[in-house]
């Protein structure tokens, strides 16, 4: 009897152990996170070959734009496998295929992916194929044609409170849209210790920024403001100046009664314009 009561107490303890250990373990899976150990699904896309991609999602700026040849092909020169992930932007265009990645804050994390440029034709100087992190200012350089498999390295920091952020293999960027084509393979996003990450490369942040009026899920639609008291009292003081100017080269040129009427469509003009295309916070609003 006796011994059967010290059975049942060993079991329990045992049990108790068991569970205090599981516990412990999902504790620190919560708040830790092991380092030099690739974060991403899929990183070299062997899963599959096609347009649907296990773990990563192309998203575009703009969405109509044709994406029938952008995927996984295979390719007789994969620096990793036997297979690719290709964009083809026949049109201008910020092409990306995207991936959130769990993150801890006040951390270090490498991203980095062999990467080839077929074609790529930036809309403006400041362009081409990237690695970066969307919705951040946390981009490698810009990649043009080469014929060779190129390896780019990306290095950042979280800020306090992050928990996630989103990976990009692209081609073009914010206000810098591109066309061509760019192949992807062996990519990875790891933690990393600081002292791992070279000195003489830039650690850079991978905060989000904000945008001040648009809601996270509408970051790409132009935002309608209105008119504000400072863009009237700037476009009054404009046409005065303009008025005075052309009353004093055409005066003897021009009926008065045509003059005035066309400095009045010009302000009514100007302004109908400054209310109806008024671009995104994240550019210069150049016309309000
Ligand atoms: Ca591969």
């Amino acid at each position: 009897m006796f011994s059967e009561r010290i059975d049942s107490v060993k079991k329990l303890i045992g049990s108790a152990l068991i569970l205090l250990i599981l516990l412990s373990l999902c504790a620190c899976g919560g708040t830790d996170q092991p380092l030099n150990e690739n974060l991403l699904v899929n990183p070299g896309f062997e899963s599959e070959i096609g347009g649907s991609v296990t773990g990563w999602t192309l998203e575009r700026y703009d969405a109509a734009a044709p994406a029938d040849d952008c995927g996984v092909l295979a390719a007789s020169d994969a620096p990793e496998g036997q297979n690719v992930l290709c964009i083809d932007s026949p049109n201008y265009n910020d092409s990306r295929y995207i991936q959130k990645v769990d993150v801890v804050p006040n951390a270090y994390y490498c991203f980095s992916a062999r990467v080839k440029v077929l074609e790529a034709e930036p809309r403006d100087a400041q362009s081409g194929a990237n690695l970066s992190l969307i919705q951040t200012y946390c981009v490698s350089e810009y990649l043009l044609p080469a014929d060779r498999w190129q390896t780019v390295v990306l290095y950042g920091k979280t800020e306090s409170g992050m928990k996630e952020t989103t990976v990009a293999l692209r081609l073009g960027y914010y206000s810098a849209d591109c066309r061509g084509k760019v192949c992807f393979d062996d990519v990875s996003f790891t933690r990393v210790e600081k002292s791992a990450i070279p000195e003489d490369v830039p650690i850079l942040s991978m905060a989000p920024f904000t945008f001040e009026s648009a809601g996270e899920d509408d970051k790409n639609t132009p935002t309608v403001t209105g008119i504000e008291i400072n863009v009237l009292v700037r476009a009054a003081a404009y046409f005065l100046l303009l008025l005075l100017a052309g009353f004093l080269l055409f005066r003897h040129t021009l009926s008065s009664k045509l003059f005035y009427i066309l400095f009045a469509a010009a302000l009514v003009i100007r302004l109908a314009a400054s209310v109806l295309y008024t671009g995104f916070q994240v550019d210069i609003n150049c016309f309000a």
